[in-house]
């Protein structure tokens, strides 16, 4: 078998897809323009104490005015393709009321302008922008927000459709039902896990009435797909407390995706596990059916693996004020996860990023391996993989990011050793093209290949993007540093 530094100096596949990724509310700004209502993120972010420092959307990183540039960028680093998400109060304000043309016209400038630079537009539906209005009448808590989405999955595919071929319905569901509404770190800032559970299944059934409406609109050989954060759960040894706290958690990250998804079933361990919490009465005839339509690709957005344990044993009640440490899921005093009181989330050892987060590339090689086994046929996609550091500019401008460019590095090879295994892995997007809104983290966490200085504007491209583009010349992990001129800053 090779070993990793013979891999490093083979190609990827022909056809191998490299790109960047973002979203709409962490980049477009302009939160009032052109007939844009509030989204959740609108709202919660004015919440006190919700977002760092009070930061919000409203300017972001301008992009909504400034993506002539950011493509012209694009084009400077060689991507092949650009996944970028819809706002839908952009397109349908109210929620269910008429599409704003004003709203559709941005994307469509922007797919125009992607590929007349030969960039390939690859469109998310959902990413976290739930419009407010649609909140007030009962959010992914509501049975018919799930229509309301295929709705209007269907009136962007009618615009867009003659141009996009990627398509995916809902960007980490995982993190808008748990986070949103258990933790209560995302917005709508709920701490209700029954609710968590219902946002869960409405997302789920929201995906597969947007497939649904998707293949209703789009031409054939166009392709559908849904981006989870799959999680690498590991164990703190290898006690059977430890090892049931694995199967709790995995049932919760990944199960209660993959089993709907994949068979048409929730899993009966998840079941049981979190009946104390609800009796999943909406789960209705059907829904199951709906949302295993099949899927084209199943992208993967991963970051940092999870680790944990059951409950200690010298019953002093410690086990579960460890279960609500910060993780890096947001110290909110409420867990993300449903009936897990008795399960401790603990550190990752070793180096970690900005957030908290600890490297280990292994944990994108694992879960990329355990979905070929779980989903056999079906192509994957990274559709999310970066790291925060704290960037800093050296006197002549230049943003010498090693310790990203190592995390993508590495993490770029985990993915090769998965592909030279045999699994079916199409492309990887980095997050993210552009420091941005980092969420409830606001603009202190920098994931960007692309420096963004949030006062002017301005961008500068980092080390990381310039190796970046050297990969992508090379469709192969570059054996030496391209050296640091070569891409400018730009206004
Ligand atoms: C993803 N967690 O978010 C999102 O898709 C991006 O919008 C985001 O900027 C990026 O990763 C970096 O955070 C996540 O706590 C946020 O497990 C939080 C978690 C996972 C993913």
């Amino acid at each position: 078998a090779p070993t990793s530094s013979t891999r490093l100096a083979d190609r990827f596949p022909p056809g191998f897809v490299w790109g960047a990724a973002t979203a709409a509310y962490q980049i477009e700004g302009a939160a009032a323009e052109d007939g844009r209502a509030p989204s959740i993120w609108d709202t919660f972010s004015r919440v006190p104490g919700r977002v760092h420092a009070g930061d919000t959307g409203d300017v972001a990183t301008d992009h909504y005015h400034r993506y002539r540039e950011d493509v012209a960028l694009m084009a400077e680093l060689g991507l092949g393709a650009y996944r970028f998400s819809i706002a839908w109060a952009r397109v349908r304000p109210t929620g269910s009321g008429p599409a704003n043309a004003a709203g559709l016209d941005f994307y469509d400038r922007l797919v125009d302008e992607l590929l007349a630079h030969g960039v390939d537009p690859y469109a998310t539906l959902y990413h976290w922008d739930l419009p407010q209005a649609l909140q007030d009448a009962g959010g992914w808590g509501a049975r018919d927000t799930s229509a309301r989405f295929a709705d209007y999955a269907r009136l962007v595919a009618a615009r867009l459709g003659d141009r996009v071929r990627d398509w995916t319905t809902l960007n980490e569901p995982w993190c808008s039902a748990f986070l949103g509404h258990g933790s209560g770190v995302h917005a709508p800032g709920a701490t209700d896990q029954e609710l968590s559970l219902r946002a869960n299944h409405h997302l789920l059934l929201a995906h597969g009435l947007g497939v649904a409406a998707l293949r209703a609109e789009l031409p054939a050989g166009h392709r559908i797909g849904i981006t989870l954060n799959p999680a690498a759960v590991r164990p703190l040894s290898d006690r059977p407390a430890d090892l049931d706290a694995v199967r709790r958690v995995d049932g919760l990250a990944n199960r209660i995706h993959l089993g709907p998804l994949l068979r048409g079933e929730y899993p009966a361990d998840v079941l049981r596990d979190t009946a104390s919490v609800t009796d999943w009465a909406f789960v209705r005839d059907g829904d199951l059916a709906e949302i295993a339509r099949p899927i084209d690709v199943l992208g993967v957005n991963y970051y940092t693996p999870l680790l944990v344990g059951g409950a200690e044993d010298d019953g002093t009640g410690t086990a579960r004020a460890a279960g609500l440490r910060d993780d890096g899921h947001g110290a909110s005093g409420y867990s993300p996860w449903p009936a897990c009181a008795d399960v401790r989330f603990a550190q990752v050892p070793g180096e970690r990023t900005a957030m908290g987060w600890g490297v280990d590339p292994s944990g994108l090689y694992d879960v990329l391996s355990r979905l070929r086994a779980e989903a056999p046929g079906l192509p994957l996609m990274v559709t999310e993989n970066g790291a925060a550091y704290e960037d800093r500019m050296d006197p002549t401008g230049a943003i010498e990011d090693v310790e990203r460019t190592a995390y993508i590095a590495a993490h770029v090879a985990a993915v090769g050793r998965a592909v030279d295994d045999g699994v079916d892995v199409r492309g990887y997007f980095v997050w993210s093209l552009l420091d941005n809104f980092e969420w409830a983290y606001g603009y202190t966490k920098r994931f960007g290949i692309v420096h963004v200085d949030f006062a002017t504007g301005r961008r500068t491209p980092k080390r990381s993007a310039r190796w970046y583009a050297a990969v992508i010349a090379g469709n192969r992990v570059p054996e030496a540093e391209p050296a640091s001129d070569g891409l400018g800053s730009i206004d």
